[in-house]
Order: structure tokens, then sequence, then C-alpha cells
């Protein structure tokens, strides 16, 4: 960033950083105009009742309101009554302690956060699979694969720097793309092979291909007889998933699976990438094992260019999983039900054996589900907006206001989560606050402070132990900087998990950013993990790279028997099934040049105009039986709410099913938001929600007056909207138009 008299005058990309080189996405290019939006949340808002309106206070009064009423609830009805939702978009630091202060001195679990919804399913599959959470390789192994499996993911648009160096790959090496989604997407478009699945059905898919490599003589035998356990329980379950079946199941061609098979076999590295379309289902965690499965019986795993590589989704999450910021978890890849790392934790953050509780805590569905109850009667909402972001809203909204205390702490205001709060605290942004975060592949980035925050904004890791210090934990909360406390995340390194960071601390960082494993005294992280000696043997983790990591018994996974493991997973439907009633599927993402709830990108006139608005994408025939035209408004409705957008009309999702983006919710006008449609069903194992399937009813909306219009009124109607409205968006919500007529205006103006 280059600063000029206090402000961002340009962001330019760091040339020198190992996870873009240089090259930034739109949203990376314009991160500077959010910073100065008029909308920071830049002092502190509190009331004490409902009937009341939220009046400005000095920050360092909210922060004892905050610390007094938490206390209070406590003392009333025990430490459980309390949780924190936070989330992968603050950093470690922030991450760190919001978690310590809950487990640790609060002394409830109770704290979980949006990576529930996220890579839940990403993380408990690498668990269970190959003994710890996060992806074994690193982005190196794109610039050495052959064949490239990027399954549930829209890397085109969702991670579209890193499939830029895909794309650079397959230029100079002719390695193949096989893309796997329910919906042509961007990334669909640059494929080899595009498998249109039918979704929630990858699992048979993975199995089928499984089936075939074995089939087709694929195996490493050597592989699995050293390195792995529970082979012959899958090998058994393999026959069920014959090309014809599969096909039956997935609504692919027997020859795509059969070639797709085929391209993985014979491509000596392979990397699969998998994102939401495979998490958020409630098979999450069972299709990351089948994807794991693939690469263990090949042996491409852990070698340049081979391994499961599950993308990360925001820039912290997996800084997040490192340090335990969910509510099964604690720091350094430790689990809550495991005695040993509770002692280990307890240990470290000088607490008496025992105190920490060993039942997990609420994850975030259930959290939500408990304050409707009552039975959480405060939440502490740090960085994250539930009421746009969680499954089955009108229950995000009940849960809110039946709690007695709400407590936001965000960046922006209004957000839909924001105007439910009794205290509002401002967060700096990252480049207001000094601070880490992990990326996918382990690299750990120091993010300097480059501006002030506006008004008493305030970094979160600071706001959090001055409510700890304030509610009586002074001793254990006193920080004079971030470094403090990324030193005290170092001595949380785990030599079960080869989670270590001893190596490393801010004087290095602000070099360069660094990848752990990092020992101390190594002169760099390890680009691929669990090989013990990797570093020794060859001193140039880079030059691991080039050559073949050939010797197999160097490596040791982080299980008791040091193998990994193999796990049967037949196929299995998604919870809720298209019926009469609701005879659509519906899914949902993302789109390029917008963030999740827009707080950031929505202001951002550049990305507005790249992805203006909602729409709902439906197939062809699907649009002539409802008597659908492009732009026309259709209601999507399932067993839980219903939402409005135009239709989008395209052969790009299968007939039967829709598409609507995430992004815009009530703030951007009635009955946008997605989440009012999407279920709770949970993935049993990770917890993580169902998002990508729900069964929908689709009806046209009836059309609106200015349906009626003649060309020349409506043309100068356009003109005219067009001068007072120059960032072609909507007509403000204020406006006296029906949402029929304002979408229809936004529509036209788009299309003119
Ligand atoms: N531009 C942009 N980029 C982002 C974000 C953003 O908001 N905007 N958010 C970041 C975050 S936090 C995340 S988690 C990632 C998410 O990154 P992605 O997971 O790539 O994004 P999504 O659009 O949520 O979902 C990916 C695809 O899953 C497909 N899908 C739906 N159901 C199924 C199914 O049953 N099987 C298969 N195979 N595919 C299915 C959808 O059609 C969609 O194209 O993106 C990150 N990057
Ligand atoms: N239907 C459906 N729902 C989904 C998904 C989906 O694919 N489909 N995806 C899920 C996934 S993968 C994710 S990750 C979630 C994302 O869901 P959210 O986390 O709710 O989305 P964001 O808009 O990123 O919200 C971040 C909030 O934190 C604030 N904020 C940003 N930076 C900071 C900071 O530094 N400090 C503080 N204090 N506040 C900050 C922002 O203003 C914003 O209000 O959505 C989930 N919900
Ligand atoms: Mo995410």
């Amino acid at each position: 960033m280059k600063v000029e008299q206090g402000r961002v005058t340009k962001v330019t990309g760091d040339k020198n950083h190992p996870a873009n080189f240089g090259r930034l996405c739109s949203k990376g290019f314009t991160c500077a105009e959010p910073l100065s939006a008029p909308d920071r949340l830049a002092s502190a808002f509190a009331r004490n009742s409902r009937a009341e309106k939220i009046q400005q206070l000095p920050l360092v009064d909210a922060i004892n309101q905050t610390a007094v009423r938490l206390k209070k609830i406590i003392a009333e009805h025990g430490p459980d009554a309390v949780a924190l939702y936070v989330s992968g978009q603050l950093s470690m630091e922030s991450q760190y302690l919001a978690g310590k202060l809950a487990k640790g001195f609060i002394g409830t679990n109770n704290i979980d956060s949006n990576s529930r919804l996220c890579m839940a399913s990403a993380a408990s599959g690498y668990k269970l699979s190959l003994g710890a959470d996060g992806p074994p390789g690193s982005y190196q192994d794109i610039d050495h694969l052959d064949c490239a499996l990027v399954i549930g993911s829209n890397m085109a648009e969702c991670h579209p720097i890193l499939f830029l160096r895909l794309l650079d790959r397959k230029k100079k090496s002719g390695a193949k793309i096989i893309v796997v989604d329910p919906r042509r997407t961007p990334t669909g478009d640059k494929a080899d092979l595009f498998l249109q699945v039918k979704p929630g059905t990858d699992l048979a898919l993975l199995n089928g291909i499984l089936h075939l490599l074995e089939k087709n003589g694929r195996m490493d035998e050597k592989f699995i007889s050293t390195h792995t356990e529970g082979w012959e329980a899958l090998q058994a379950l393999l026959p069920e998933y014959s090309p014809e079946r599969v096909a039956h199941l997935t609504g692919l061609r027997e020859e795509d699976i059969r070639l797709a098979a085929q391209w993985i076999g014979d491509s000596p590295e392979f990397t699969t990438f998998w994102t939401m379309g495979l998490n958020q289902s409630t098979h999450g965690t069972w299709q990351s094992n089948a994807i794991c499965n693939l690469h263990l019986a090949t042996g491409k795993i852990c070698r340049p260019g081979s391994g499961p590589f599950s993308l990360t989704g925001q820039p912290n999450a997996m800084g997040g999983r490192e340090v335990g910021y969910l509510s099964h978890t604690l720091p350094g890849q430790r689990a809550i039900a495991d005695a040993d790392d509770r002692a280990a934790v307890e240990k470290i953050w000088g607490l008496a054996p025992g105190t920490i509780q060993s039942k997990p805590g609420l994850a975030a569905v259930e959290m939500f589900q408990k304050i409707e109850t009552g039975e959480v009667k405060a939440v502490w909402i740090i960085g994250t907006n539930p009421i746009a972001s969680m499954p089955n809203r009108a229950r995000v909204i009940a849960a809110l206001q039946r709690a007695e205390l709400v407590i936001v702490q965000d960046a922006f205001h209004p957000t839909e989560t924001t105007k439910y709060a009794d205290i509002l605290l401002p967060g700096a942004l990252w480049a207001e606050a000094e601070g880490t975060m992990v990326n996918s592949e382990r690299n750990v980035t120091l993010m300097p402070r480059a501006i002030a925050p506006p008004g008493e904004a305030m970094a979160d890791w600071r706001i959090i132990s001055l409510v700890a210090q304030r509610m009586g934990f002074a001793e254990n909360f006193n920080y004079a900087s971030a470094s403090e406390v990324f030193d005290e995340i170092r001595q949380t390194w785990n030599p079960k998990s080869g989670y270590d960071l001893r190596g490393m601390d801010f004087e290095k960082l602000r070099e360069q950013p660094r990848q752990w494993p990092f020992t101390p005294g190594a002169e760099r992280g390890e680009a691929i993990r669990y090989l013990p000696g990797a570093r020794t043997a060859r001193p140039q983790v880079t030059t691991l790279l080039g050559e073949h990591a050939d010797e197999p018994s160097a490596l040791r996974f982080p299980t008791k028997s040091g193998r990994a493991n193999f796990f049967t997973r037949p196929f299995l439907p998604p919870a809720e099934q298209p019926d009469a009633e609701f005879p659509f599927v519906l899914t949902n993402g993302r789109l390029e040049h917008q963030w999740h709830t827009l707080t950031k990108t929505g202001k951002v006139a550049s990305l507005n105009k790249l992805n203006p608005g909602a729409f709902l994408q439906i197939h062809p025939a699907d649009a002539e039986q409802l008597g659908v035209h492009q732009g026309g408004l259709v209601r999507v409705a399932s067993r839980r709410g219903f939402a409005v957008y135009p239709a989008q009309v395209t052969p790009r999702v299968r007939p039967g099913e829709c598409f609507a983006p995430i992004h815009w919710n009530e703030l951007f006008g009635e009955n946008l938001a997605v989440n009012a449609t999407t279920s709770e069903a949970v993935d049993e194992i990770s917890l993580q929600p169902e998002f990508k399937f729900s069964a929908v009813a689709l009806t046209k909306v009836a059309p609106g007056l200015l349906e009626n219009f003649s060309a020349e009124q409506k043309n100068y109607l356009l003109r005219y909207l067009a001068q007072v409205s120059p960032r072609g968006q909507v007509v403000p919500e204020t406006a006296p138009f029906t949402l029929a007529q304002r979408e229809f205006l936004r529509q036209a103006l788009q299309d003119s």
C-alpha cells in the first residue's frame, strides 16, 4: 500500500510474496477503497434495552460494559451461557486471544467460527485420513502437476490468482484440468474435461474413479502396504461403483468417467483441489476422505505436484484452525477431547490442570439454535455477519432477538447483523493493525500497519484483551503488541502434528512470509509435510520440488501408527430431496468481483459494475415451463423461507437446478437473502451445514406496473435514472417503488 497523508493512494502486488508473486485479483487491487467508506464503524455504541436506540459512547466505556454485562450473565447462569462467534478474517492474534479467553478463562468451549460454514469438512477429513489438518503440499505443486482435479470449486472466480498459476502450468506442460461442478462456471470453461455432475453425488464419482484406477492397475502397492491402513475394506466396496452405476447416480457419461480415471492414472503427478461444493454437504467429511483415498491409493501424495489440496476460503481460516478457534479444538492443532492436549495448553496458559472443559462446545449451527431456545444468553460476534451468512436465516434472527446480550465487533455499521447489537465494538481492518495471517499452504504473512484506523477503532486482538483484563484476567491478557501474542502462539507448537512456528518471529516475518513447519534454527519452512528429515537430508527445501521425493519410507503421517487411513465411504444422497412440492434443487455460491456479504466490495464502484446484483440462474427449459423471461422475477421458496430474484436464463445450469449468488442481502433490497432458504442439516462429523443443496419451488412473480410502460416511457426513465444513479446499480431502497419495479429498473439499467 502506498500511503500519502494518512490515506492509501495505491495498492500493488508484492512481487516477492510466495502466494501470488505480485499478481492481484480485482478485490485485491481495490481493497483500499472500503477502508475510508462512510459507514466505517469508528466508535462504540451501546443500549441498555432493546426498546432504546443504540447510542454512541467512548470505547473504554463500551469495553467496560462488555466485561460487566458478560460477568453478570456468567455469575447468574454459568460460563456456558456465553458464546463467541468469530471469523477466519481476523488476525491469528485475535483468533488466539478469543479462544484463550473463552476456553481458558471464561471457562466455556462455546466459541466457534465461520470456518464451521467453510472449511470444517476439509479439516475433519484431513484429520481422519492423514492424522492432522491442513494440506500436506504447497502451491508450488501447481508448477509440477500433470493433472488437476478441481472438484466443488470455482477456482477461476474464487481463487483467481492460483487459477492463473494452474493455467500457466497447463500452457507450459499440457497438464490436464478436470472440473467437476453441477454448473458450468468460468472454471469449467477452461477445463479439458468438464463433468457436469448431479449435485450431491461427488462421492459416487470419487469412488467410481478409484474403482477404475484399481481396475486399470494404477494402485501403488508399495505405498499402500508401507504407509496406509484400511485398504482391504475400501477395496471391497469399490465393485459397487461400476462406471454404469456411477453414470446413473451422477448423471455423467460413462466414457467421461473413464477418461477422468485414465488421465489421473496416466499422470505422474496429480493434485486435487476442492472447496465449498464438497465441504458444504452433509457428507463433506466423507468427500474429503474419498479425495485422500484417491491420493493414498495411487501414492500421489507428499511429493512435488501431488496431493489432496483443500483450498482455504478466508484469508486466515487456516490460522484460525491452527490456533484452535473451533468449539472442539485448542491451539497448536490440538483437540478439546484429548486430555494430553488440554494439559499442554493449560500449562502454556498458566492454568490449573483440569481447568479446560473436556467436552466440545457448541458448533455454529447448534450455537444459534441454543441462543434461540435461551440456553445461551450472550453472544459476542467478531468479524462475521451471521444474519447474512448462516443457514436458515429466520432462526438466526429469532436467536439474536431472543438473546439477552448481543455484542457485535465489526468494522462497518450497519450490516445485516449490527442492527441486533446491544453493544457495538469498532474493529480495525487488517491494514490498520499489525497481525499475522496463514494461507492454505501454511505461509504466515505479517501484515504491517499501513494506516491508522478511523476514530476509536482498534485492533480486534487489543479489544479482546482489554475486555479480558476488565473481566479480571489482567495478568493473562497483558500484551503490549501483536508480536507478544505471536510469541505465545509459537509456544503452542505441536510435535505430534508437525505444527511448528518456532523458527519464525515478527522480525523474520517482516523480511518475508514464512512457511511452517519451521523449526528453530532452520533457514526456511518445509514445502511438503510428513517427511521427517527432509530438511536435513535436503537443506534446500525448494529443490525438493524439482526432484521426486521417491523415498516413501521417510514418510510418517501424524497418526498413532505413522500410517494414513483409508476410509470406506459409500455414497449417500443429500439430506433434503426434491419432491412434488419443492421439485427444484437450489445451489449457491460466489461471483468473482464480490466478497461475501458485501461490507467491503459492495462499496467499490468498479466491482459493482462487474457484478451488479443478485440473480437466479435457471435452465432455458425450466424458464419456458415457468413462463419466465430473462430478467423476469422468480420466487424461490424452500420449506424455510424464500427469496426473489431476476432470472438469468442459461444452459450453464442443469434442468431442474438453479443457482443464486450469496452476496446480496437485506441491505440491498427485500427478499434477496439466499440463506432465507438454506437448511441447517449438518455433516455429522464436521457439523458443517449443507448450504449447497436445498429443495425449492420456483414461481414466476407477476410483472409489475412498469411492464405496461411504452418503450418511449421506459427509455426516458432509463436515461433519467442513468443520470441520477451513475453507478448504474439500484434505485435506492428508500425510493417509492415495489421490489418488482426496482428489480426491473435495475435489470434494465444493467442491460443498457
Ligand atoms: N470472488 C470471491 N472469492 C472468494 C470468496 C468470495 O466471497 N468472493 N470467498 C472465499 C471463501 S470464504 C471461500 S470458502 C471460497 C469458496 O470457493 P468455492 O467453493 O470455489 O466457491 P462457491 O461459489 O461457494 O462454490 C463452488 C462451486 O460449488 C459448486 N457446487 C454446488 N454444489 C455442488 C456439488 O454437489 N458438487 C460439486 N462438485 N460442486 C458443487 C457450485 O456450483 C460452485 O460453482 O472462496 C473464497 N474466495
Ligand atoms: N448460502 C451460503 N451461505 C454461506 C456460504 C455459501 O457458500 N452459501 N459460505 C459460507 C462461508 S464458506 C463463509 S466463509 C461465510 C462468510 O460469511 P461472513 O463471515 O458472515 O461474511 P463476511 O461478509 O466476510 O463477513 C465478515 C464481517 O466481518 C467484518 N469484518 C471484516 N474485517 C474485519 C476485521 O478485521 N475486524 C472485524 N471486527 N470485523 C471485520 C465485515 O464488515 C463483515 O461484517 O459464509 C458462509 N455462508
Ligand atoms: Mo469460506
